[in-house]
């Protein structure tokens, strides 16, 4: 158990020097408006500029113009700027990682993860501006030939959470920049240092390469400022990451104006544990995926759907190993959980236990405030486990904290329907030795995620493949595989080189 956590005057040197590597000038970003905090000890660290409607207009006209000039830019020419961006992103990996820690309160290993999964997705994207194909197909006519040409789209809008507050920024730049866009980034009001650091090392990457100087704005400001990028007609796709509450408003404002979202809401992921699962790698993976980042991933495993016959031994060894949990400063090494993101994220926390017993269930382990004496202003919280006797209201929720709900099955159609009866669909894995189980959960009638797993949590995802999920977690496809389509504007293109009007579909409009 870590009992001391540190100094905020500590975290403030650790943060504006991270700031400074990175190439942030802190005279110029210091101001009154908003407030860079840290949930290590729950302290305000320095008061930060935000931009105003007007600054705004200009940061998303800004990044138009430059649009004009980066769409006709040779898709491998736009990879170099990507490339570098890959690399001082490798450079200053330490410091960007800790000012995750600092303002998400990810520990070490985490935060540092992020970070790599921004340099793989890097990676990703510099071979991608090699490959962005488009079909040839056979025409019906003669002498004809058709294709399509897949073009840059315009200005994206990002708009990210404090839980991954650079790498969903990284995943939807690095493919968008190399698709020939433009990107306007308004992070999350919980994490405006991470933002201001990457996008430095964007400045920087852009300078070097001579790539158009205002590709790349950040916008810092609150929920209104997000609302501008929102509706604004110069921002054709809008890359939204946060509550299903926000996409609900985000969708149909885009929508009312023919624009495009790509959107990651809620997730309320769940996995099944069949008799034959292996339970030692069952239970680590568990562990991991429901109290790793302290439950605060969209991809956080919160509903553990067990068969009877091993139940007890798994909720058994899971008790045992949420109660050794180190929990505490995340900038120590031994540390396995850090705070949550703020007070109001224990509240909610709480009061979603006190609903869970509500209706029937029983904390077998945690919730209780850890750490109160070293950083009474922090929230510090052991991973709840909780059996539930059903698959109640409480359950059916995305409770953004570390609470593993436990529920119990007898045969696998049972398990599946459990699975799918909840309104979000983001990830979901399943674990047993029997590959005509693991088959049906990943069949058409199986798991209705966008992500399915065997073997594995729900979190922690590769960048290779395209992340994302159904029904109210918003349908959007970010990162790897083919997610870069939703970047660019696709074209198709009949050429006729025959030299006679030749009508598709047998029309003839000769006499
Ligand atoms: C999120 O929680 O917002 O799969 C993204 C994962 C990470 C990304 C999570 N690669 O958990």
């Amino acid at each position: 158990m870590v009992t001391a956590v540190s100094s905020t005057e500590d975290i403030r040197v650790r943060a504006e020097n991270a700031l400074a590597r990175c190439g942030v000038e802190l005279a110029a970003v210091k101001g009154d408006a908003l407030t860079a905090r840290t949930p290590v000890t729950g302290h305000d660290l320095f008061g930060l500029r935000a931009d105003t409607p007007a600054g705004i207009d200009r940061a998303v006209e800004a990044a138009h113009t430059a649009f004009l000039d980066w769409r006709t830019t040779p898709a491998p020419v736009r990879g170099a700027l990507v490339k570098r961006l890959g690399e001082l992103l490798t450079e200053h990996k330490e410091y960007v990682a800790d000012l995750v820690t600092v303002e998400a309160g990810k520990i070490r290993s985490e935060a540092l993860g992020e970070v790599q999964e921004m340099i793989d997705i890097c990676d990703f994207a510099v071979g991608l501006s090699r490959q962005l194909y488009g079909r040839t197909m056979p025409s019906e006519r003669p002498g004809h030939r058709l294709m399509e040409t897949w073009h840059p789209l315009g200005v994206v809008g990002v708009i990210s959470a404090f839980n991954f507050p650079v790498a969903v920024w990284a995943w939807n730049a690095a493919v968008a920049l190399v698709c020939g866009d433009t990107v306007v980034w308004k992070p999350s009001e919980l994490t405006p240092l991470t933002a201001l650091a990457c996008s430095a090392l964007l400045d920087r990457a852009i300078a070097e390469t001579g790539a158009p100087a205002h590709l790349n704005q950040v916008v810092l400001g609150g929920a209104e400022a997000g609302t501008q990028l929102v509706d604004s007609p110069l921002v054709p796709l809008v890359s939204a990451t946060g509550s299903t509450r926000m996409g609900r408003e985000v969708g149909p404002r885009v929508a009312a104006r023919f624009g495009r979202t790509v959107l990651e809401l809620g997730g309320n992921n769940a996995a099944v544990v069949a008799p034959s699962a292996d339970l030692d790698l069952t239970v680590n993976a568990a562990v991991f995926a429901a109290a790793g980042t302290a439950g605060q991933r969209c991809t956080t495993l919160r509903r553990l759907i067990v068969h009877a016959d091993v139940v007890d031994t798994v909720v058994e060894r899971l008790a045992a190993a949420y109660r050794r949990l180190p929990v505490g400063d995340p900038f120590q090494e031994s540390t396995l959980v850090g705070p949550l993101v703020n007070e109001a994220a224990l509240a909610r926390m709480r009061e979603s236990l006190d609903r869970a017993v509500q209706e029937g269930g029983t904390v077998v382990v945690g919730g209780d405030r850890q750490l109160q004496d070293a950083a009474p202003d922090a929230a510090y919280v052991r991973p709840a486990l909780v059996t539930m006797p059903a698959q109640s209201a409480v359950v059916r929720e995305e409770t953004f904290a570390p609470v593993l709900y436990v529920l119990t099955y007898r045969d696998l159609d049972e398990a599946i329907r459990l699975h799918n009866d909840v309104p979000q669909g983001l990830s979901s894995g399943i674990f047993t030795a029997d590959q005509g189980e693991a088959e049906r959960f990943l069949a058409a009638d199986g798991a209705d995620c966008g992500i399915v797993n065997v073997n594995i949590g729900t979190s922690g995802a590769e960048i290779g493949g395209a992340f994302g999920g159904e029904k109210e977690t918003g349908g959007g496809r970010e990162s790897g595989s083919d997610a870069w389509r939703a970047y660019m504007r696709r074209a198709t293109n009949t050429v006729n080189y025959s030299g006679r009007v030749a009508l598709a579909q047998g029309v003839d409009f000769s006499r």
